[in-house]
């Protein structure tokens, strides 16, 4: 069967709102066209749980039209393993992600589609369809926190349809593309013994193996992260489960530049010229308003600081012709990098930091009626080192002095 997936569609993303619409349109029609005989979502239809009842409206336009399509393929068979339902046999197959979570036993905007027969939801369910002979199982995870993966998928205890091609679908981030933290599931994690792993929450496409089975990550359909690797064109793939081959098909999607400018010792002028030829250079090649991101960093001439920066006049010069987006947070100026310097060296007003730490230390003590054989600036000393264990030493000894004064005070008890 060829299987189209699409993901991550973001409808009603408020900074390019029509584009998650246009966009998620042309994937639909072009989905068509293509001939699949099925399709699956994995997650984050929605950008929001709760959409507004335009954006749910963009949603039923699109899957009604889907929902009404001869499709080739259909509903075999339905086996929740919680409490999933199925009002449609039309092979249209979605999961939940992240951005359509909600507490457990409350709807998602993703059921709502599910509950009106527009599609089937898949969460914690497996899906078989159905073509002539062939059939094709989808195990769905909706997206839920990181930390719960493997557990929900131990207590869920999914495991492959025979006779099917199966399909693993989750909304997951994964430690091998993402290493930020240990909850995310690592690739080995993963079940064994499905034909194809199919994961959406990552914006950007992604291929690669699991259990030497192929990963797949369409990407989304829309750009919301103005990220370095988002660059690529917006699609979908179709996937032969006969031949387990796959194509990236493009879609229309409004085009995204990210360009790195590093100044060194530029003045406000130097700052326009470098932008404005960056801007000019993708203005040229482009067919529609593009997506502009100029990413700056280094430093500026000695006199300047970062707020000189003539970020505004470029982003009024430049409104009608493309969606800027500027960050400079990574632009050092002299001053401000001497006064981070100052601090680093201790001199504050002439103080130094150490020398004020000590004063603070000492009279605190000598408030506190501190009176140990020891001196304070030596105490000092010792606690800011790195002798550890004469550290503790001499603390220990000291709180066992002062238990004794304390003791004392209250009359030996
Ligand atoms: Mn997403």
């Amino acid at each position: 069967m060829k299987v189209a997936i699409v993901s991550d569609l973001h409808l009603g993303y408020e900074r390019f709102y029509d584009d998650a619409y246009k966009q998620a349109r042309e994937a639909f029609e072009a989905i068509s066209r293509e001939g699949a005989d099925m399709v699956i979502i994995p997650g984050d239809i929605f950008d929001k749980r709760n959409p507004k009842p335009d954006v749910i409206a963009q949603a039923i336009n699109l899957f009604r039209d889907f929902s009404r399509k001869q499709w080739p393929a259909e509903l075999d068979k339905f086996i929740p393993l919680r409490n999933g339902k199925v009002y449609t046999s039309i092979p249209v197959i979605a999961i939940p992600g992240t951005h359509e979570r909600v507490a457990e036993g409350k709807e998602n905007p993703l059921t709502l589609l599910g509950l009106a027969g527009l599609l089937i939801d898949a969460s914690e369910s497996i899906v078989v369809i159905r073509k002539g002979q062939e059939k094709v199982a989808v195990f769905g995870l909706g997206g839920l926190s990181e930390e719960r993966v493997k557990s929900e998928l131990s207590d869920l205890g999914e495991k492959p349809v025979e006779g099917c091609f199966n399909i693993f679908m989750f909304h997951q981030s994964i430690y091998e593309i993402l290493p930020f933290s240990d909850n995310f599931i690592h690739f080995e994690e993963l079940p064994v013994g499905y034909d194809l792993y199919v994961d959406g929450h990552i914006h950007n496409r992604i291929e690669d193996k699991v259990h030497g089975k192929p990963f797949l990550i369409p990407g989304s359909t829309v750009l919301t992260q103005l990220k370095e690797g988002e660059q690529e064109p917006k699609g979908f793939y179709i996937f032969d489960t006969a031949s387990s081959t796959w194509e990236f098909k493009h879609i229309n999607s409004r085009p995204y530049k990210f360009v790195r400018i590093q100044l060194s010792e530029a003045t406000p002028n130097d700052v326009i010229n470098e932008a404005e030829s960056a801007i000019e250079g993708i203005l040229a090649a482009a067919s529609e308003k593009p997506i502009i991101r100029l990413s700056i960093s280094g430093t500026i001439a000695k006199g300047f600081k970062n707020v000189d920066l003539p970020l505004h006049a470029i982003y009024t010069k430049y409104s009608s012709k493309a969606i800027l987006d500027i960050d400079s947070s990574k632009v050092t100026d002299q001053e401000t990098e001497e006064g981070i310097e100052e601090i680093r060296e201790g001199k504050l007003e002439g103080t130094n930091i150490k020398e004020l730490g000590m004063e603070i230390f000492s009279s605190k003590l000598k408030e506190n009626g501190f009176r140990a054989d020891v001196n304070p600036a030596e105490l000092f000393n010792i606690l800011s080192s790195n002798k550890k264990e004469k550290a503790i030493k001499l603390v220990t000894e000291m709180l066992s002095e002062l238990g004794e004064k304390d003791t004392e005070g209250k009359g030996g008890v």
